[in-house]
């Protein structure tokens, strides 16, 4: 029995001498050899393991294509890029784990800051092929299921960062709000049409040159005042910080870390120099722990005004030029290897060094650690300044991170694909640890029409973070914009009453290392349940089965068991039992129609405009069950326990 016990525990089998990434937090047992590859050894390793034609692939977190990953090659090579189309190699993230279904389910997670290419069934080969260089750790893992072995990564990385009660109210951003009076309209245009908002992002704008950790105060003369006036209102301000530190002597960030050598450094042992948009940059070798206290301990600058949630971009790190490169990046030819689709600045990452314990070490061969890092400085240090939770997301990410903050999937485009891939991806980022995260809700790029806006919105109703994000010079996406807001009204406040639910959910997941979104698969084992890649489970209750085309009056749902239909139509819920099988739905634009699973509870509140005014601990049991075992507590509390946990029973 015990050695039965031993022998399916997850192994660790080294290759070279990997570098520590911090993605683990638990010891693996060691081993000689893997169970399930055949290895080649060279400059770089290859991996290889067979697959059976029905055996479905999960993992990779940020990718794109399908749930089941057979029949692509992707890279993890962080890269700003907002083509997010099938074939795009790599996106922000790099999440180094594979789950194979198959007679004798198991998983592999590759753990190593370099680049890593995934070939799964790749041109029909029956084959998983897996290159890496040649310093890396490889986890196995072995289980009864697909859902058992992501759990038990999930313990292995470590519980999911938890971010305050109102980080889960909606959030709106636009990359150009400016100043005092582009937010005021902003929240009077939300409030006046009693929408709920809980959060505004500030983009780049709000600082004096895009210099990090400054306030134009022109636009802002009053930082701490403005943000405390609303926060009034339910209303908090999300200021962005990029990774890059202008090159500009006198500003203190600026002068500190040439003073003490936390920047990145060139060839000729001299900070690396590079184009961003305070124009010359040199960037933060988040490799140093001092480099990192210092960096986090800027954030000092906001919080003391008050802020207590904030967004890192440009982490990968993007780079518009560099001093080798001199010309823009997004301009340079392709070079004869496929780096370039991988990443526009490839050229620079091989022209900059860290000091990772007193060596010099090139960017390239530990980049995909970069943005994990500049999140991990941020999040210990915010954790010191506040004696509240706080929110915090990244671009860039690498394993790990998921225990610092949470993620949104970059620059997407506003139309209906992307929104098909943001339902498609969220299982992927939660099998990783990334359980707070969306997309931008609307699309990044391009112009949002309503019915996108709308039923983008219902399905980012069940995803922990919800932001309405869109680029400069595009439409103007706040839900307030649109024709009929009314409809709009009827959505969001579906979020707010389910709020209970989502944030009891959320942070069981995260306490008992459990998924909060997950695929069908992981739950039912029939064949259509397999397959189906646009109907998900949001936490121990609740089925989603989103309208994802354009032009649909509704869609084709798959019941692999007798559930509780739920319409809610922005006043009320109504609920209709629905046997097993397949069924057409009807959903207009202003409905959400979800599904609870037999036996089980949705508790459900008053709708509210902000979560400041939300009652979490007045509920409705909505389903089947008779009780529900509900997280509750103040929204703050940095003491996140099982011993918060209540059970409510049916009226
Ligand atoms: O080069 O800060 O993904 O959300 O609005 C673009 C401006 C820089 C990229 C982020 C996006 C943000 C934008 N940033």
């Amino acid at each position: 029995m015990t050695k039965q016990a031993i022998f399916d525990a997850p192994q660790q089998v080294i290759f070279g001498t990997p570098m520590d990434t911090g993605a683990l937090v638990q010891q693996v047992q060691q081993a000689d050899s893997l169970r399930h590859w055949q290895v080649e050894q060279g400059n770089k390793l290859t991996f290889r393991c067979d697959l059976s034609p029905a055996d479905i692939v999960y993992g990779l977190g940020e990718q794109v294509r399908s749930i089941n990953k057979r029949g692509g090659r992707y890279v993890s090579y962080n890269t700003d890029n907002p083509h997010h189309t099938d074939d795009m190699p790599s996106l922000y993230g790099s999440h180094n784990l594979l789950i194979v279904d198959c007679a004798t389910p198991f998983g592999a997670f590759f753990d190593t800051p370099g680049k890593v290419i995934f070939e799964v069934d790749w041109q029909n080969s029956g084959q998983i092929v897996v290159t890496c260089p040649k310093d890396v750790s490889v986890v196995e893992l072995f289980g009864d299921s697909p859902y058992d072995i992501a759990k038990q990564f999930l313990h292995l990385i470590g519980r999911s960062f938890i971010p305050p009660l109102w980080a889960f109210g909606f959030g709106q951003s636009r990359w150009g709000y400016k100043n005092q009076r582009d937010l005021d309209s902003v929240a009077e245009g939300y409030r006046g049409n009693g929408m709920p908002l809980d959060w505004i992002c500030m983009d780049i704008d709000y600082m004096d040159r895009y210099i990090d950790f400054t306030v134009n105060a022109k636009r802002f003369p009053d930082l701490a005042a403005y943000a405390a006036k609303m926060k009034q209102k339910g209303i908090r301000l999300v200021p962005i910080i990029d990774a890059g530190v202008k090159i500009e002597p006198g500003n203190p960030t600026y002068d500190e870390g040439i003073a003490k050598g936390y920047f990145c450094t060139n060839k000729e042992g001299k900070p690396f120099k590079a184009a961003v948009w305070p124009g010359m940059t040199h960037f933060p070798d988040f490799f140093q722990p001092q480099c990192r206290s210092w960096f986090g301990n800027e954030y000092r600058k906001l919080t003391d005004l008050g802020i207590e949630g904030f967004w890192n971009d440009m982490n990968e790190p993007a780079i518009f030029y560099s001093e080798y490169t001199g010309v823009l990046n997004a301009l340079t030819p392709p070079p004869s290897d496929d780096s370039a689709k991988e990443s526009n600045a490839y050229k620079d990452y091989r022209n900059f060094y860290h000091n990772i314990n007193g060596q010099r070490v090139l960017h390239d061969d530990v980049h995909n650690l970069y943005g994990a890092l500049m999140t991990r400085a941020a999040s210990e240090q915010l954790d010191k300044q506040l004696d509240r939770r706080f929110l915090l997301f990244s671009r860039s990410s690498y394993v790990g991170a998921h225990r610092y903050g949470g993620i949104w999937t970059g620059d997407n485009a506003s139309d209906w694909d992307h929104l098909v891939r943001n339902v498609r991806m969220m299982p992927s980022l939660n099998m990783v640890g990334f359980l707070y995260s969306g997309a931008d809700t609307g699309g990044f790029g391009g112009n949002c029409g309503r019915e996108l806006l709308l039923r983008w919105l219902a399905f980012s109703t069940f995803t922990p973070l919800m932001r309405n994000h869109t680029a400069v010079l595009t439409r103007r996406q706040e839900c307030y914009r649109y024709a009929g807001t009314q409809d709009f009204c009827d959505i969001l406040s579906l979020r707010y009453r389910l709020l209970p639910y989502i944030y009891s959910e959320f942070v069981k997941a995260a306490l008992h290392g459990d998924m909060y979104i997950k695929p069908l698969a992981f739950e039912y084992d029939d064949e259509r349940s397999k397959q189906v890649d646009d109907q998900l489970l949001v936490g121990e209750s609740i089925m989603i089965a989103p309208v994802v085309e354009k032009g649909a009056s509704g869609r084709f749902v798959w019941l692999p068991e007798e559930m509780t239909e739920v319409r809610y139509n922005g006043k009320n819920f109504s609920c209709e039992q629905i046997p097993k099988g397949l069924r057409r739905i009807d959903v207009k634009l202003n409905e959400v129609v979800f599904y609870i699973r037999p036996n089980k509870c949705v508790p459900v509140t008053k709708a509210a405009i902000c979560t400041d005014l939300s009652d979490l601990a007045d509920v409705t049991l909505l389903g089947t069950g008779s009780q529900y075992r509900q997280y509750i507590d103040d929204g703050f509390t940095k003491d996140v326990t099982e011993s918060n946990i209540v059970i409510v029973y049916k009226k």
